[in-house]
């Protein structure tokens, strides 16, 4: 119980920072919040083989991987490529199709996601048997308040639990209430989950809707990014959101957003580079052209998914010997 409580202050703590946070950040005039969600870049490099295959390295073993690998000789690269591909071919029938491939490339890439659902797995899953009901997380999360209703650090939990139920209730996608690894992955990170979609816009838009009639028209969607203090005049980036508004965001020109055209701003449909990664990949190592690949074809092409360029392995060594 102890424990529950020092957590659950903890949280508070760290929502009454939020608040004060997004309190200050407000009433600077400037500041623009952006709510678009941005899908993460494969690679920060460019992507050109005649030069470098390290944008294929960073896609394809995310980039903090991809640098342990440049320290390996090209035997070590070979032999944990080896245990990687092991890993890839999700259904065990000795080949990597390229949908498997693109669903390696996307694991890479949010990494860093399933790092912070690990790092907050413990805290919630109370009884340790590798699943977090709701139960278990409204308790860890809401249980000082649940004790207590009516506390007066003028946060409205009620309206923030019923919030985390009913997206809660959504990742869950058998309905048991209770919540496997992937499923609470899509409840602490809807946007990176297709079936969150619509909770995710749903969500934006209860923030933004002030007058609640299901819609968000112009004084809203700026009221959102821009508080006015009164004096001044509309910085120039608050009037160019207004012509956004109207020329792009407003497709069906009815003065207010609807559910799609929100979708269509905050979590706009990329081009997909896993799916294109993962072709190239196919493409420049199927030897015999059978359109899924063995281990021996991955492992022969090393050099492509993980190896060091043959330049780049001297400089590692040239850096790590003393000739
Ligand atoms: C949650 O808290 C309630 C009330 O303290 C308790 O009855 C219940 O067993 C707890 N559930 C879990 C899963 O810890
Ligand atoms: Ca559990």
């Amino acid at each position: 119980m102890k424990e529950i409580d020092l957590i659950t202050m903890d949280l508070r703590q760290f929502l009454m920072c939020l608040f004060l946070c997004t309190v200050f950040a407000l009433s600077k005039p400037t500041e623009k919040k952006d709510r678009v969600h941005h899908e993460p870049q494969l690679s920060d490099k460019v992507h050109n083989d005649a030069q470098s295959f390290d944008y294929d390295h960073d896609a394809f073993l995310g980039a903090e991987e991809a640098k342990t690998f440049d320290q390996l000789t090209p035997e070590e690269s070979k032999e944990r490529l080896g245990m990687i591909v092991d890993k890839i071919d999700a259904d065990k029938d000795g080949f990597v199709t390229e949908g498997e491939l693109k669903s390696w490339i996307k694991h890479a890439q949010k990494k860093y996601i399933y790092d912070n659902v690990e790092n907050q797995w413990q805290e919630f899953d109370m009884n340790q048997d590798g699943l977090i009901s709701w139960d278990e997380y409204r308790n860890v999360t809401y249980g000082t308040y649940l004790d207590d209703p009516d506390p007066d650090d003028g946060f409205n939990y009620k309206q923030m639990m019923v919030r985390d139920e009913r997206r809660f209730k959504m990742a869950d996608k058998d309905g048991d209430l209770i919540a496997t690894k992937e499923e609470f992955t899509a409840f602490l990170h809807p946007e990176e989950y297709d079936y969150m979609k619509d909770i995710v816009v749903q969500e934006t838009m209860e923030d933004i809707d002030k007058n609640a009639d299901g819609f968000i028209d112009l004084e809203e969607y700026i009221g959102d990014m821009y508080s006015h203090d009164g004096k001044a005049d509309e910085p120039e980036w608050v009037k160019t959101e207004r012509e956004q508004f109207v020329e792009f965001r407003d497709k069906n020109r009815d003065g207010k957003m609807d559910k799609e055209e929100t979708k269509d701003w905050i979590l706009p449909s990329d081009y997909d580079h896993a799916e294109a990664e993962a072709r190239h990949l196919v493409y420049e190592s199927d030897q015999n052209k059978d359109g899924k690949l063995t281990k021996e074809e991955i492992v022969d092409k090393y050099d492509l998914f993980v190896g060091s360029q043959a330049t780049d392995f001297g400089e590692a060594l040239v850096r790590h010997d003393e000739f």
